[in-house]
């Protein structure tokens, strides 16, 4: 374990490789390995990029990624492939745009897929995130849909979140849901070459300016990311939020061992005996408060 341990500390493609796959099928090597590699962690600069299907997120990450590594950085990938019907198709699309980076030592990339959970980051991005940056990885970029339970999850894992909206999406500003409003650090209008742009621009400044927190203020960049243009101002304003940001780590982690305990807590109770119990819910032989009892004392040795 301490060996893997070092080999992916010093950066090793292979002992990392194999390590993502041990965290993404949750194998029982994945937990002592993230124990001994979590001293190494706390480093990395983790960019969450989020927005509706289609706004051109793995676009913008690619040249983000060329951005970043035309200064030099060592980055890391992760797309979030959401099993959404809108996206199935797009992710061989995303191989294939990211292919200029695979022949590149200094980009790690690695798809997860969400395995139909009702919303929610894939389990196990946290993670991911965390063996990237004990490898070294200076930046990670973290692609996911923003959609449901994601924006939250994301706020949980990423430094600096960037929100990418594009025009001719339907409900445009209205795509962005509240939630995902109060994450953002940085509002990005992708597809500048399309019409619709400057009405986009509109709205979403309208809506800022009633949302509180000081949001009126987050900057907003318009890219189109297909071409390129846009992306460097899109880095720059993501890396100066980074710089302001104070890094509240025991809030963050607050979160995160929130969302673990309830994880394991689930991952523990055999889902047939929250069947069984349902049914006597649903059948008002038990009250929920009873069955909740009843499991908390039978699985989790809860006497209270
Ligand atoms: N016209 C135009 N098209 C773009 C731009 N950026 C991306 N696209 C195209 O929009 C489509 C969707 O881009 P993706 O990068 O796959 O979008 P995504 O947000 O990652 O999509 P999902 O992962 O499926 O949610 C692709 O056909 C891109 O080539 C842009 O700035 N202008
Ligand atoms: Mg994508």
């Amino acid at each position: 374990m301490q060996d893997w341990a070092g080999r992916i500390r010093g950066g090793e493609r292979l002992a990392i490789a194999r390590a993502a796959t041990a965290i993404e099928n949750r194998t029982p090597e994945a937990e002592p390995l993230l124990k001994a590699l979590f001293p190494h962690t706390g480093r990395a600069t983790v960019i969450g990029i989020t927005g509706p299907p289609g706004a051109g997120k793995s676009t913008l990450v690619d040249q983000l990624a060329a951005q970043l590594r035309a200064r030099g950085k060592r980055i890391a990938i992760i797309a979030v492939d959401p099993s959404s019907p809108f996206s199935g198709g797009a992710l061989l699309g995303d191989r294939i745009r990211m292919q200029r980076h695979h022949s590149d030592e200094g980009v790690f990339i690695r798809s997860m897929a969400t395995r139909g959970q009702m919303g929610g980051l894939a389990r196990g991005t946290l993670e991911m995130a965390l063996l990237m940056d004990a490898a070294g990885k200076e930046v990670i970029l973290v692609e996911t849909v923003g959609a449901g339970q994601d924006e939250v999850d994301i706020a949980r894992l990423a430094d600096v979140t960037a929100v990418l909206l594009a025009p001719g999406m339907g409900d445009d500003v209205q795509a962005v849901k509240a939630g995902i409003m109060e994450i953002a650090d940085v509002f990005v209008i992708n597809k500048a070459d399309q019409p619709g742009v400057a009405r986009l621009e509109q709205d979403l400044r309208a809506m800022l300016s009633l949302a509180p927190q000081g949001k009126a203020e987050a900057p907003i960049v318009m890219t189109v990311a297909s071409e390129g243009s846009g992306v460097e101002d899109a880095l720059s304003a993501i890396l100066a939020v980074r710089g302001r940001k104070s890094r509240d780590e025991a809030g963050l982690w607050k979160m995160r061992l929130r969302q673990m305990l309830l994880d394991r807590l689930i991952e523990r109770l055999p889902d047939e005996e929250l069947g069984t119990a349902a049914a006597r819910v649903a059948g008002r032989e038990q009250d929920p408060y009873t069955a909740l009892d009843q499991l908390l004392r039978r699985w989790f040795g809860y006497t209270g």
